[in-house]
């Protein structure tokens, strides 16, 4: 097999390319290791920037979202029992974030590309990249029982934090920088409406909580839970529980409960690999970088990887010159690291520390009453939780 662009994984990172790709007529094959449905159930994000709707609008894969998505004019910070409003539009000139699940987008891809794009073969695990230095490069994958070889001008792993792409970086030539967070969440999807009309992030007494949603019918929430939580010590009625005393306000406001349908226990972590390119093999999203949930940024952050290789790639393809696709590191490694920043510092401020340090929990709280008080620290949370711009 032989194509100009081969791309591991089949995540939003990798259908997204195939689809930009293929609007601009370059050719490409992405290979996913796991089923059709198991990409499209897998549970994570849900919260949009706009420059995500708007690369989903380009590549015309928004119809659904159009219809379904909710648009959120702010979040709500909870602490100390009282409840703040953070308005977006206000703070930011007007921009707002939109709510819709990946479950979705990853559905809305796979139907395009089944339907009209480039080959996408599920169940084909790539298991090395070879010459990345060379004219030539290959991914060695594993389809139908039989090992196979596609030959590429390019390789992109889109393959997810525990993708095998970066394997091929010979050693020297990166770096990894990772931070893990002393602590894990704990997400359910549970069928009711949201007891809230926007995201709830809140510190309670004993630690985070995070109200979202999925759909006028479905709340997704998650709670801080130690490091080695195990599930069959959760039973339902202790989730609510232990939801509504973290959401706890002096005031009107309940939590409603209902049927949850999946429980699951993520870790947190940071990570970046520097540089996100080698010879012709690029990493694009998780496969590059991650951040823990609470700053939403993760999905964006793949997004904005690949519009930037996207760009790259239909530069080369109509003037021959390789400029933007050389710069294609540097360009996303200024945004992932602000990402990274604003990630580590939510995170930071909105848990409990395992070992209950009152000192830190202070100034937890401080750094609150200032983004709740002050309007230029409260539009600097706005600007970044919103998206900053893409360095194009
Ligand atoms: P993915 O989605 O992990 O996709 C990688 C794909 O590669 C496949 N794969 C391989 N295929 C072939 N050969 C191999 N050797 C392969 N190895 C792996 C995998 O099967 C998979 O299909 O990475 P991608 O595309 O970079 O997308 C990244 C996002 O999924 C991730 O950043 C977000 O989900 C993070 N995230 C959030 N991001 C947001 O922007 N907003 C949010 O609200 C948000 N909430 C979240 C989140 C992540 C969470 N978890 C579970 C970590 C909430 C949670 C709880
Ligand atoms: C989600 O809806 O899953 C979600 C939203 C915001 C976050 C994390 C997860 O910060």
């Amino acid at each position: 097999m032989r194509t100009t662009v081969g791309i591991i994984g089949g995540g939003p990172a990798g259908l997204l390319l195939a689809r930009l790709l293929h609007r601009t007529g370059i050719d490409c094959v992405v290979l996913e290791s796991r089923t059709r449905a198991y990409v499209e159930q897998r549970q994570r994000a849900g919260m949009l920037e706009q420059g995500t709707v708007d690369a989903l609008r380009e590549c015309g894969a928004a119809d659904r979202l159009d219809l379904e998505g909710l648009t959120h004019h702010g979040i709500e910070l909870r602490f100390d029992r009282e409840r703040h409003h953070i308005d977006f539009p206000v703070l930011t000139g007007g921009r707002t974030v939109t709510i819709y699940a990946q479950t979705e987008i990853v559905k809305d891809l796979v139907a395009l590309q089944l339907a009209d794009g480039p080959p996408l073969l599920f169940q084909a695990e790539a298991i090395a990249v070879e010459k990345p230095e060379r004219d030539a490069p290959l991914v060695r994958f594993v389809h139908e029982g039989r090992e196979q070889t596609l030959s590429c001008d390019y390789v992109v792993g889109c393959d997810g934090s525990h993708g095998i792409a970066h394997n091929a970086f010979p050693a020297g030539t990166s770096r990894t920088y990772a931070h893990d967070y002393p602590y894990s969440w704990l997400g359910v999807l549970a069928e009711v409406p949201p007891s809230c009309e926007e995201l709830i992030y809140a510190r309670g007494e004993n630690g985070f909580a995070l109200h979202s949603m999925r759909s006028p019918a479905v709340s997704r929430l998650y709670l801080q839970v130690p490091i080695g939580t195990d599930l069959r010590d959760w039973p339902d009625e202790r989730i609510w529980d232990e939801l509504a005393a973290r959401f706890a306000i002096d005031g009107d406001w309940r939590l409603e409960r209902g049927p949850i349908t999946s429980k699951s226990v993520t870790s947190m972590r940071s990570c970046v690999h520097e540089p996100m390119r080698h010879g012709r093999l690029f990493l694009a999203g998780d496969a590059a970088h991650i951040v823990p949930p609470t700053g939403a940024k993760g999905l964006n952050l793949a997004v904005s990887d690949v519009r930037v290789l996207a760009r790259g790639f239909a530069e080369l393809h109509r003037t021959g010159s390789t400029g933007l696709l050389d710069r294609y590191s540097e360009m996303c490694l200024g945004r992932v690291w602000q990402a990274t920043r604003f990630s580590y510092d939510m995170t930071r401020m909105l848990h409990a520390q395992p070992d209950g340090d009152a000192f830190e929990h202070r100034m937890q709280l401080a750094r609150l009453r200032r983004i709740t008080a002050s309007r230029p620290a409260a539009a600097e949370l706005a600007a970044n939780y919103t998206g900053l711009p893409l360095a194009l």
